[in-house]
């Protein structure tokens, strides 16, 4: 089954924020925000912006109604700055137009006096000053003090990753029109719908049920919008609560770019030794966080970065410390993968940093400590269904290897001016949110008179193909066309109380959820047609819009059934709900079981440099993933090339600059490049790996949202090899994006 999305995608007739018809009367919202990227604000004079003919109003902090706060883990965010700011970008006032164009000229007429503060945009300053959004977290397991001196080989060094910007096609924003009653209603492009619901409440001091969030698609949220949609979507709730006029607010890229936080960047430290047949004996890593001003998901994203801190590898004594540092960044957000990348990134550099000196292949050191089925993660889940030995003889045989390895060889020889590097990138990921009460979800199941179907559930669609996923689950369950099925927009009033679409387990949620309203229903109908045809309702089948009863076509049509159990006055609607099961963390003693599962996968990477420019190209990426038993190749191989380019992207040009003083300088297109068509592997190669799958994941079809991000990690490794095999005095940099810039540095240094 096709993506449902794809037709309306092509031929632009899928509805977006902003193809919502705009009622008469509506205002328009431009956000007034922080020139300083710190300081106290003395004054601000917004009376010749308020004089500019169609300004309607100017919200500030004065004019919130509730509580002007929006941090959704720690309080520390408010909604619009007040007498302190804290990053360029941030928030201080709305202006309220009869266009946006006149709301835009509006804010150019605003004064602001800030006496400057001192200014922090590096974390490890932000940490030996003791700025720290939260207190520092350790994972640890077994001893890795005493394991040192058990060590033949130990390795010491620094790792630094950089940030990434979202760069969803579709840019943050909301429109809300006013309900009777006081009510509001407000679409809004969020991956998070009951996020925007609970912090607009609090807010606008009303009850969570007056005010109604519906959320159509996201033209791309990444992460980007499991949190930073919301103070759009509250500033347009509030405009409506004051002036009881629609009101739409919707961020332009470059506001978006300077507003909005992005992937974490990190620093880290770490240590690493090896026994003297290269097994790891001990891990120790520090991890310092870059939050931004305020906590937003920090510290779940830090956790994360734990989480993930020795990847695929099984290491016995592992301690490993994070600081989430505040600085004065736009507050740091989710982003595909939700710090395991950066923690991952770390690990492999030090592999590396390690093989380098040992002389020995990077690629020997990885195969040899490769998780295996019953390992012991550092947070104390025992490894299960880890495929990790089997995926790398997979990649080694199908993609012949060591071929591959002796044609690069040959390349290297034969060229001076360019050379070819190979990497390897090994990935496993833990599918569930790390807080165990996030996973449970809710669906409703309406089946109408005339036997078709609507479904409601708290996934959002944002290009991830959920949809497509419930549509086929519900027609599966029903056995009817998926025609017949109808998916509606997620909506607070329909399923309440929903977890972010987010950590890649949305289709597992809302999907087990959708498949107990759906079963219950069958359940139900079979039940009337068991009284029907007097048999038992063990006995009834429903296959292909016929029902069968004991194997045999009864000649009694899915639309009949339907239409007798409605006159017999049956229920013919059902919400399912679900929790994952077994999982649990226990944070005191930082150790449990916090997933419901892994996904695993390797990934091949060739990539040529021309060793004039410093530029390159990829040749081929090839992996082989475990998807399970993917319920939607096509939707899952989408997922899978999108995520890889995206993770190139991160670790190759996408370059996030902040100055000094704060100031964003990559803060448009021209200025901060990403992946396009070129950028992709020339070859890219997928197979699947041949597994049962497991039951936690919805009909055995692995979440495959996040994880695929990861393998582009191969590519900052693949750059270095060819690096290395031009300069054989090239000092390993061990700071992603590997830029250009970059390249040439390592290959002339
Ligand atoms: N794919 C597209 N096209 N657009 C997106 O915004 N977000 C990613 C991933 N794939 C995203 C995407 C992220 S960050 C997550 S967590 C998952 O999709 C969320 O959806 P899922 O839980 O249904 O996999
Ligand atoms: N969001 C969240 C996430 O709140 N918790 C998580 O564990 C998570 N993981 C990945 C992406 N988003
Ligand atoms: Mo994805 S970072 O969980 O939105």
């Amino acid at each position: 089954m096709k993506n449902i999305d794809s037709k309306g995608h092509v031929t632009g007739k899928s509805i977006y924020l902003d193809d919502i018809p705009t009622l008469s009367g509506t205002l328009f919202g431009v956000v007034f925000d922080s020139p300083k990227a710190h300081g106290h604000i003395n004054s601000v004079d917004y009376s010749k912006a308020l004089t500019l003919p169609g300004v309607v109003r100017i919200l500030t902090h004065e004019d919130v109604t509730g509580e002007n706060q929006i941090g959704g883990i720690i309080p520390d965010e408010p909604l619009f700055a007040t007498d302190e700011v804290h990053f360029q970008g941030q928030p201080i006032a709305l202006i309220v137009a009869k266009s946006e164009h006149i709301a835009s000229k509006a804010r150019k007429l605003i004064e602001i006096d800030i006496t400057e503060k001192e200014i922090i945009v590096d974390p490890r300053i932000a940490q030996a000053k003791g700025e720290l959004i939260f207190p520092p977290r350790t994972f640890k397991m077994g001893d890795s003090q005493d394991a040192w001196k058990d060590c033949k080989y130990i390795f010491e060094g620094k790792a630094d990753v950089n940030g990434q910007e979202h760069l969803y096609i579709e840019t943050q924003g909301a429109y809300a029109q006013p309900m009777e009653n006081g009510n509001i209603r407000i679409s809004s492009s969020t991956q998070g719908p009951t996020a925007v619901q609970r912090a607009a409440a609090k807010v606008l001091n009303l009850g969570m049920n007056k005010i109604e969030i519906d959320v159509v698609r996201l033209g791309g949220g990444f992460g980007g919008k499991e949190d930073q949609a919301t103070p759009w979507a509250i500033m347009a709730g509030l405009a409506v609560q004051i002036l009881q006029k629609p009101v739409k607010v919707v961020l332009s890229r470059m506001d978006d770019m300077r507003m909005t936080g992005k992937r974490h960047p990190y620093a880290a430290d770490y240590k690493i030794g090896f026994s003297e047949d290269h097994k790891i004996l001990a891990y120790e890593a520090t991890f310092f966080q870059n939050a931004g001003a305020a906590a937003d998901l920090s510290p779940a994203v830090m956790e994360r970065t734990l989480f993930h801190a020795t990847n695929s590898y099984f290491v016995p004594n592992v301690e490993v410390t994070a600081y989430s540092c505040k600085t004065n960044l736009p507050p740091n957000t989710a982003f595909r993968g939700f710090g395991g990348p950066q923690g991952m990134f770390v690990i492999e550099i030090a592999l590396r940093h390690a093989a380098k000196e040992m002389k020995v292949s990077t690629f020997s050191l990885q195969k040899k400590n490769l998780l295996k089925d019953g390992d012991e993660f550092p947070y104390g889940q025992i490894a299960g269904g880890v495929e990790l030995e089997k995926i790398w003889s997979a990649v080694e045989t199908k993609f012949s290897l060591e071929e591959q390895e002796a044609r690069v060889a040959k390349f290297n020889k034969e060229h001076s001016d360019k050379k070819k590097g190979l990497s390897l990138m090994p990935i496993t990921f833990g599918i569930s949110f790390t807080k165990t009460p996030m996973n449970q979800a809710r669906a409703l199941v309406h089946i109408y008179s005339d036997g078709s179907v609507g479904i409601s559930t708290g996934a959002v669609e944002m290009g991830q193909g959920v949809n497509t996923k419930m549509l086929q689950i519900a027609a599966q369950m029903f056995s009817i066309d998926p025609q017949k099925v109808k998916l509606e927009s997620t909506n607070t009033t329909r399923v309440s109380n929903t977890s972010p679409t987010a950590a890649s387990a949305t289709a597992d949620l809302n999907g087990k959820a959708l498949q107990n309203a759906c079963q219950a229903l069958v359940m139900r109908l079979k039940k009337s047609a068991a009284n029907h045809f007097k048999c038992g309702a063990g006995q009834v089948e429903f296959k292909d819009e016929a029902i069968y009863i004991l194997g045999k076509d009864s000649h009694m049509t899915w639309n009949q059934l339907v239409d007798m159990a409605f006159l017999e006055r049956v229920c013919l609607t059902e919400n399912g709900h679900y929790a994952t099961p077994i999982i649990n963390f226990d944070k005191d003693k930082e150790k449990g079981h916090p997933f419901a599962y892994h996904v695993y996968g390797l990934a091949l990477t060739e990539v040529t440099v021309d060793c004039i420019r410093g530029t390159y190209e990829f040749d081929s990426v090839k992996l082989v993933h475990d998807f399970g038993q993917s319920m939607n190749m096509s939707v899952d191989l989408g997922q899978i090339e999108g995520g890889l380019v995206q993770g190139m992207g991160w670790m190759t040009m996408e370059e996030i600059s902040y100055d000094d003083n704060g100031r964003l300088r990559s803060n448009s297109l021209s200025t901060y490049k990403v992946p396009d068509i070129y950028s992709v592997p020339k070859e890219l190669i997928v197979e699947p790996h041949d597994t049962v799958g497991t039951e936690m994941a919805i009909l055995k079809s692995k979440a495959v949202g996040e994880p695929p991000l990861m393998y582009g990690i191969g590519a900052y490794f693949a750059i270095e090899n060819a690096v290395a095999a031009f300069n054989p005095n090239y000092k390993l940099i061990q700071n992603a994006p590997f830029t250009h810039e970059k390249v040439l540095t390592g290959l002339y240094s």
